[in-house]
């Protein structure tokens, strides 16, 4: 017999509408985690992959050859690639397995599958292996009791199977799949998985669950070093949706990494600055800088996303990791129906004053039928989601119709705080370290300027009918809209959705 052909493919970026933040120029590492995890289990497998970021193109792989075809995507990495997955559906095999996973798969199943055979709804490691399995030994797909899974079913409807989080993270990336990647920036990595707290916009917790699980630390360890002889990086993103939940973990990873000539960053939360003998012993170790939750200054908008964090403390703490010379990046979110232009501005001002060096301004963002779906929360009910564009749940670019001004306007304040913000910085940063980064960190932001400027226009042409000329949302109008495009989708997706199922919403919810 011979060997099982793998492709695992990862959509990219739309050309027209680059990230502003440097980071983003990373590869995504859930799909190399799928892929090397397959490829440990299944060692005769052939495992190629087909990096969109550094510009490979899936058209260029023999995609009538591949038993499996995996696909990972943001939303906006979907909707900037219909073409390709159109090729990919044309030019697969009617017995391959095309299963597409990530972001846009787990909370659009129903889009995914209009070019796959299965979507994965979290973690896609062992509904991968279990899919490869059972597509080897029947000629029909028997796909009842894989957890983490929809399909369509023979009879058109939506099959959302059983959401199950998994006790054990042990995959490495194998260093192989990046024997093409160019010179990097940032390698990325993950070093656990979950989070526990439950922020309302979180979508992250939806997507590897509220139970903090580590993998080992002489795991960690050779992980690192296999990522850093591949492509001499020695820069790390951990993305570990909160990486100093657990103490003696950052402990043991600190010591463990301190001889190595490695720099980290890793998200955590804002009460790290609280543990200054932590900070410093991870500093020691190369973690000196933090993409930290921050979301905003404001009392009543941190209380609205459920932060639980002390809005008072905020300010103090930023400077703490500021006097020790540790760099902050973190998105604030704007959006919410209280935060008019005086209040966005007064925000983007703060985060200069906090010491903040690398703030993302971003766009609350939501997809549509969570609730009906999964039983999720949503802050932003659809009708007010801006869909199926390339800049769809690219946080940078606005994607939902806000009540109190247009999503030209809110888009406009996103990019007008970054000069409020800039402008403020040099006046406060005097460390000339610092300064060096603020003004790298400009030059970046300055790369994405034109994305947003096209963003502008084509939102200013697509609000135009849905608000009065004093600038109030046309409610009725945008729902009634919505109803004729989606409502018909909506009440498929109720035939079979799970979200009112309690059992499940509180599994999903895990
Ligand atoms: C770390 C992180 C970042 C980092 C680094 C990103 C990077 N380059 O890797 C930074 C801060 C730079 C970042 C930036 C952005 N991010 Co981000 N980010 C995350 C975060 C918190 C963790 C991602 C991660 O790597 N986790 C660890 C790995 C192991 O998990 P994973 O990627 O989810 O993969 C698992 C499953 O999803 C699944 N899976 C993934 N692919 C596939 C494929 C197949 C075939 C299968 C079967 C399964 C599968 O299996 C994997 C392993 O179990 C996620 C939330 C999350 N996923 O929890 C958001 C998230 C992915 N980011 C998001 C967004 C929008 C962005 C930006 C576009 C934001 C912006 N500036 O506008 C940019 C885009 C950058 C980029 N290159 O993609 C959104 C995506 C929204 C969406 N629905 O599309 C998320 C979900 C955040 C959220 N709201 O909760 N991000
Ligand atoms: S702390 Fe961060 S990862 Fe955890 S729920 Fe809140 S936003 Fe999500």
């Amino acid at each position: 017999m011979s060997a099982l052909k793998v492709l695992a493919i990862q959509l990219g970026f739309h050309p027209d509408y680059p990230d502003v933040s440097t980071l983003a120029t990373t590869y995504n590492d859930g799909i190399y985690y799928v892929a090397s995890f397959i490829a440990d289990q299944l060692p005769e497998a052939e495992i190629e992959m087909c990096q969109m970021f550094w510009g490979e193109k899936p058209a260029d792989f023999p995609l009538e050859d591949y038993d499996v075809i995996l696909i990972s995507a943001l939303a906006t990495h979907f909707w900037s690639n219909i073409p390709t997955l159109e090729t990919i559906s044309r030019r697969r095999r009617r017995d391959a397995l095309v299963i597409m996973g990530g972001p846009h798969a787990a909370f659009a199943p129903h889009e995914a599958l209009k070019y796959a055979d299965v979507a994965v709804l979290g973690e896609g490691e062992l509904p991968t292996l279990e899919l490869i399995a059972r597509r080897a030994s029947g000629a029909t797909l028997d796909l009842d009791g894989i957890p983490n899974i929809a399909w369509i079913g023979t009879d058109g409807r939506l099959r959302v199977n059983d959401i199950k989080r998994f006790d054990k993270i042990s995959t490495s990336i194998r260093p192989q799949l990046l024997a093409r990647a160019p010179k990097l920036h940032w390698a990325t990595v993950s070093m656990s998985r979950g989070c526990p707290f439950d922020c309302s916009f979180c979508y992250a917790i939806r997507l590897l669950g509220r139970k903090f699980r580590t993998k080992t630390i002489p795991d960690i360890v050779a992980e690192l070093d296999g990522i850093h002889a591949q492509t001499g990086c020695t820069r790390f993103y951990v993305t570990d949706l909160n990486f100093t939940t657990r103490r003696d973990f950052c402990e043991q990873v600190a010591r463990a990494v301190r001889d190595r000539p490695y720099k980290f960053i890793s998200m955590s939360r804002i009460n790290h600055a609280d543990d200054e003998d932590l900070v410093l012993e991870m500093k020691a170790s190369g973690f000196d800088e933090y993409c930290l939750g921050v979301e905003s200054e404001d009392p009543g908008v941190l209380k609205a996303f459920n932060k639980k964090v002390d809005a008072t403390e905020q300010t103090q703490r930023l400077w703490k990791f500021a006097e020790n010379d540790i760099y902050i990046h973190s998105a604030i979110i704007y959006g919410l129906d209280e935060q008019d232009r005086a209040a966005i501005e007064r925000t983007a001002r703060w985060c200069a004053d906090a010491r903040i060096v690398h703030p993302t301004f971003v766009c609350l963002a939501e997809y549509p039928f969570q609730n009906l779906l999964f039983g999720a929360r949503q802050d932003v009910e659809d009708h007010r989601i801006i869909m199926e564009v390339p800049t769809y749940q690219h946080y940078s670019f606005v994607g939902i119709f806000p009540r109190h001004m247009r999503p030209s306007a809110l888009q406009q304040a996103i990019l007008d705080s970054y000069d409020i913000f800039f402008e403020r910085a040099f006046e406060v940063e005097t460390r000339p370290q610092r300064r060096m980064r603020l003004k790298s960190y400009q030059r970046s932001v300055a790369l994405g300027r034109a994305g947003m400027e096209r963003h502008i226009a084509f939102l200013e042409k697509l609000e135009q009918p849905y608000y009065t000329r004093e600038g109030s949302l046309r409610e009725d109008l945008i729902r009634s809209d919505f109803e004729d495009r989606h409502g018909a989708t909506r009440d498929w997706l109720a035939g079979t959705a799970r979200g009112a199922e309690p059992a499940f919403a509180k599994a999903y919810a895990r």
